[in-house]
C-alpha cells in the first residue's frame, strides 16, 4: 500500500516534470535536467518533438512495473532446523506468491537473532509494504520494532511471540502453554492407565528463549509439580536433530536406570534422542523402558508414532501462512484484525495409547495415527 503511493507520486510529478519540459523553451540535452531512469523515454525527443504529458505513461508504467503492483512482504523466518520450520517456510512462499499478488523478500536467518533484526532493518531500507517475523527468541524487539512503525510498516508476527513489545498487528500462532500442559496431562492419564506409580522425566528442550520452549517447558512442569513428579534434567537441544542426540547421549551416561520418560520439545530433537538411546541399549515406546513424547507431530514424527517409537506426539500447526495473508487483506481493506489468532493444533498416539484427559478443564481428543492421517499432515 505504502509503495503504491509512493509510485503515484512519483509518476504524477514525471507528469508534471514532462509537462513542464514540454512547455518550455528546449534547453540543449546538455543542459536538460538530470532525468531519472523513468523520464528516459520522454526526455530522450528534441524538445519539439517531446512526448506530450499524456504519453509521459510509459515512464509512469516504468515506475508502476518497479512496484509491479504486487504487495511487498518482507518475511524474516527463524531457520531451517527442523522439518517444521520447512513447512513453515513452504506455507509461506506458497501463500505470499507472485501469482497470488506478492513480492515475497525471503531471509532464512539461520537461527540467529542480530541477523534477524538485520533483515528487519533490511525490508524497512526496501521499503517493502508489510513485514513478516517469527521470532527466534520472545526479547529484544522493542527497538526494531519501533524502527517498523517509524517508518510506518505494520508487522504481523508468525509462530512464536513477541513477550517484550506490542508494536505489532497481529500475532498468528499456537498455545504452547496448552501444548506442554497437554502432554503431561496426558502423560498423567496414561501413567494412571499403565499403573507407573513414578515419573522421572528428562526434558530435551527448544532453543531457550523462545516462546515455543518457554510454553512447552513451563506447560509440562506445572502439571509435573502437582503430581509429584521428579524432573531429572533439562537440557536444550536447540530444535535440531543434532542436539537431541547429543542431549540424549549425555543423559543416557548421567541417568542410566533413572528414567521412565523422555520429553522432546521437537520431532528433530526426538529423531537424535531415538538414535542416542538405541546406541545405549536403551528402549522406548509402548511396552518399552521409556514413554517418548514429542511436540510438532510433523509427517516423519507420525511415522515413528506409527511405528510404536513416539509413544505421543502433540501438533504445532506450521501452517500459518494463509491466515496471515488473511491479516493483510484486512489491513488492505483499511480493516482492523486481530491482535492475537489461535491456529488449532492436535494431539497423536496410536489407539492403545489415547486416553481421556483434560486440559485446563477442557475434555481434549487425540487423533489415532493410521496411514491416511500420516498421507494427510504437514
Ligand atoms: C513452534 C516452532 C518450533 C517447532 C520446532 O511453533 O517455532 O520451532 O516446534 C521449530 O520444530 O524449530
Amino acid at each position: 500500500m505504502k509503495k503504491k503511493v509512493l509510485a503515484a507520486i512519483m509518476a504524477a510529478a514525471m507528469v508534471a516534470l514532462t509537462a513542464c519540459a514540454a512547455a518550455a523553451p528546449a534547453a540543449p540535452a546538455a543542459e536538460a535536467p538530470a532525468a531519472t531512469e523513468e523520464a528516459a523515454p520522454a526526455e530522450e525527443a528534441p524538445a519539439e518533438e517531446a512526448a506530450p504529458a499524456e504519453e509521459a505513461a510509459p515512464a509512469d508504467d516504468a515506475a508502476a512495473e518497479d512496484a509491479g503492483g504486487l504487495i511487498k512482504v518482507g518475511f524474516a523466518q527463524v531457520g531451517h532446523e527442523s522439518d517444521w520450520r520447512t513447512a513453515s517456510t513452504k506455507s509461506c512462499q506458497d501463500v505470499f506468491s507472485t501469482e497470488n499478488g506478492y513480492d515475497l523478500s525471503f531471509v532464512d536467518c539461520d537461527n540467529d537473532e542480530a541477523a534477524q533484526k538485520e533483515a528487519v532493518r533490511s525490508f524497512i531500507e526496501q521499503g517493502v509494504d508489510y513485514i513478516i517475523i517469527d521470532p527466534i527468541i520472545a526479547t529484544g524487539w522493542d527497538t526494531v520494532l519501533t524502527e517498523c512503525e517509524d517508518a510506518g510498516i505494520p508487522v504481523i508476527v508468525i509462530d512464536r511471540t513477541i513477550d517484550d513489545s506490542d508494536k505489532y498487528v497481529s500475532w498468528v500462532g499456537s498455545d504452547f502453554l496448552t501444548e506442554g500442559k497437554a502432554a503431561a496431562e496426558w502423560l498423567k492419564a496414561y501413567a494412571d492407565a499403565q499403573g507407573i506409580k513414578e515419573v522421572n522425566a528428562l526434558i530435551i528442550q527448544g532453543t531457550i528463549g523462545s516462546s515455543a520452549q518457554i510454553g512447552r517447558t513451563d506447560g509440562f512442569q506445572e502439571i509435573a509439580d502437582r503430581e509429584g513428579w521428579t524432573v531429572l534434567d533439562k537440557q536444550t537441544g536447540d530444535f535440531t536433530e543434532a542436539g537431541g542426540q547429543e542431549v540424549m547421549e549425555s543423559y543416557c551416561k548421567s541417568y542410566a536406570g533413572k528414567f521412565n520418560v523422555v520429553v522432546c520439545e521437537n520431532d528433530n530433537e526426538a529423531f537424535g534422542a531415538m538414535t542416542a538411546m538405541d546406541n545405549a541399549g536403551v528402549t522406548y515406546g509402548p511396552g518399552n523402558d521409556v514413554i517418548l513424547i514429542s511436540y510438532d507431530a510433523c509427517t516423519a514424527g507420525l511415522e515413528d508414532v506409527k511405528a510404536g517409537k513416539i509413544t505421543a506426539d502433540f501438533e504445532c500447526n506450521p501452517l500459518a501462512a494463509p491466515t496471515v495473508e488473511g491479516v493483510i487483506k484486512t489491513l488492505e481493506s483499511g480493516g482492523t484484525p486481530e491482535k492475537e489468532i489461535l491456529v488449532p493444533d492436535n494431539w497423536y498416539a496410536l489407539k492403545d495409547q489415547i486416553v481421556d484427559f483434560s486440559v485446563d478443564g477442557n475434555a481434549q481428543s487425540m487423533i489415532e495415527v493410521t496411514d491416511d492421517v500420516i498421507a494427510a499432515q504437514y
